[in-house]
């Protein structure tokens, strides 16, 4: 079938939808812009299904009357209104779910075509929940609803239709009451407001919004009196306990989410309970974790990530898996911080080579294997720090984006032109970034980017130990010392780092701003006013009616 994802933006469910739908269908991307541009988009590509996942305008009646229009709606029959999943988290719901609805007049009133329902785990950010379970529950329900279209069969009618209306949540929804409200609650609050909007309060007088709430274990103090900070997040006191907080956006306009003591200054670093890169043995594998927000990584926690590295080494282990974070593997450098430095060109070079720096130990470690467990979706740089280990296993669900040009055309560095060739060559290496699309699991896995595709993270574990009794142990890691120093024969690694800066020098420092304007407008989420060029396919000067 044609069909035409009808877009806000290309987020990660509706990249996920496109990567899916890619394999059996013509699919082509637009971003709705405005009334005018969407209808010229469907006129011209003519689809046979348009799907929306990720949508805040209303459809035309002249679109949804004309074709057959679905809806991704994250919550259960019968639940409607723009906070489903906001709702859902504070209202604690035990289960919630996912929806496939027709377009109509009505917002998400439209006959509904499948549905699937989820447990709702506790304490789960908005997030996250949106990014796994929604996500993974959609996929499965728009691809049955295809398969339902196609037969001519019609819309199901749940037999029980649970939710109901829920109002757009105001910051009166979510404001936490500091006298009152009990660690979990305000971590309830947080997680319902997780990613946008966050909540709105004041620290030290400055109206911010506060995202991502942890539990401290240990610190007690005043109710909303700051008792320490660390890696940029700090920790408040509580009624009952403490609550770490590890970003802020201040309130107004132009203003960058960022890790909080980046927005209100402070001083008072302390250990905790609360890390963002932690360590872990069983037997003879260790796992290194790093679950930093959103999966940017900045210059210190690059440096920061390197020093545990290094000491993760110094464990007699055999095999050593980079576990990143649970929601994202990781996205390479951190634009928020970089937008937010005094130069952001210098900042940008310090970032990129505190990662490359990370990237160059990774690949010279030959006295263990090692594995990049991907948990969550990877871009740009992190999906190539990922390539830097002996084998890449990903979540099936994981979306890849592994290309850097969509960033203002950035030529991109962490030793990618060594990696990426090195695994699929140069023809696919070339083809797979000049196309800056995203990726699913199993094209990644066709294509010999990634090893191993892992349906739950428990599969990490036994195939990791299976890997430190490999028979073949010690020929592979021989095979491994070897190859790399064959490799650095034919050029030295040093040399890929020198040719990728220069490149990324002229992004950072040259005449072209292109990088600091795509930067800016990516940090500061300034609208969309088209469609790029390499999703609208039906838009391209060689569309004729068929992709
Ligand atoms: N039918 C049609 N178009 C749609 C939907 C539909 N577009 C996308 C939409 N579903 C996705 N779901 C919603 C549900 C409610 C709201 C937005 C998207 C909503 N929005 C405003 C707000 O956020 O304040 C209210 C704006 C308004 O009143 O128009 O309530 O099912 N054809």
């Amino acid at each position: 079938m044609k069909i035409l994802i009808l877009c806000h933006s290309f987020n990660s469910l509706s990249q996920r939808v496109f990567v899916e739908l890619k394999k059996d269908h013509q699919v082509s991307v637009e971003l709705d812009i405005n009334e005018s541009i969407t209808e010229s988009a469907v006129n011209i590509f003519n689809p046979d299904v348009i799907i929306a996942p990720f949508l805040k305008r209303k459809i035309s009646a002249s679109i949804w009357r004309n074709y057959p229009t679905l809806i991704v709606h994250p919550g259960i029959p019968g639940d409607k209104g723009p906070s489903s999943l906001d709702w859902a988290i504070l209202n604690e719901e035990k289960v919630w779910g996912v929806t496939i609805l027709s377009a109509n007049g009505e917002y998400d009133g439209g006959e509904i075509w499948d549905f699937e329902i989820f447990d709702l785990p506790k304490n789960i950010r908005k997030s996250s929940l949106y990014r796994k379970q929604v996500t993974d529950a959609a996929i499965r329900c728009l691809k049955t609803t295809l398969l339902a279209i196609a037969k001519g069969e019609k819309p199901i009618s749940p037999e029980e239709i649970k939710g109901q209306y829920h109002p757009p949540m105001k910051q009166i929804n979510r404001a936490i009451n500091w006298e009152k409200d009990s660690t979990n609650t305000i971590i309830k609050k947080l997680n319902a407001s997780d990613s946008r909007p966050g909540v709105l309060d004041t620290i030290n007088d400055i109206p911010v919004y506060l995202f991502h709430g942890i539990k401290e274990q240990k610190l007690k103090g005043k109710t909303k009196e700051i008792l320490a900070t660390r890696n940029g997040a700090i920790c408040l006191g509580t009624t009952d306990a403490a609550i770490w907080i590890t970003h802020l956006k201040k309130k107004g306009k132009l203003t960058l989410k960022l890790p909080a003591t980046d927005v209100i200054p402070l001083t008072k670093e302390s250990t905790s309970t609360y890390q963002e890169i932690y360590y872990e043995q069983v037997q003879d594998v260790g796992y290194l974790y790093f679950n930093f927000y959103n999966g940017a990584m900045s210059t210190d926690q690059c440096q920061r990530l390197l020093e545990v590295y290094k000491k993760a080494l110094t464990y007699p282990t055999k095999v050593l898996v980079l576990m990143g974070g649970s929601d994202f593997w990781s996205n390479g450098i951190h634009l928020h911080k970089i937008e937010n430095a005094a130069s952001p060109a210098e900042e940008s070079w310090q970032n990129i080579n505190a990662m490359n720096d990370l990237v160059e130990a990774i690949i010279g470690t030959t006295d263990r294997l090692t594995v990049s467990a991907m948990r969550g979706n990877a871009g740009a740089g992190g999906v190539f720090m990922a390539l830097a280990t002996d084998y890449v296993w990903a979540y099936k669900g994981i979306i890849l984006n592994p290309h850097y040009k969509s960033m203002g055309n950035l030529f991109g560095s962490e030793y990618w032109t060594y990696l990426l060739p090195r695994r699929i060559g140069k023809l696919r290496a070339k083809e797979i970034t000049d196309r800056k699309l995203p990726m699913g699991s199993s094209e990644a896995l066709h294509l010999g980017l990634i090893d191993k595709i892992f349906e739950a993270e428990e599969e990490i574990k036994s195939f990791a130990f299976n890997l430190s009794l490999d028979e073949f142990y010690g020929k592979k890691l021989h095979y491994k010392d070897q190859g790399l120093t064959q490799d650095q024969l034919k050029k030295p690694l040093k040399q890929y780092r020198v040719e990728e800066l220069d490149k990324m020098r002229l992004n950072f420092f040259g005449f072209d701003p292109s990088y600091h304007v795509a930067r800016y407008n990516f940090t500061y989420n300034v609208p969309h006013s088209r469609t790029p060029k390499h999703l609208a396919v039906h838009r391209g000067l060689n569309y004729k009616g068929s992709l």
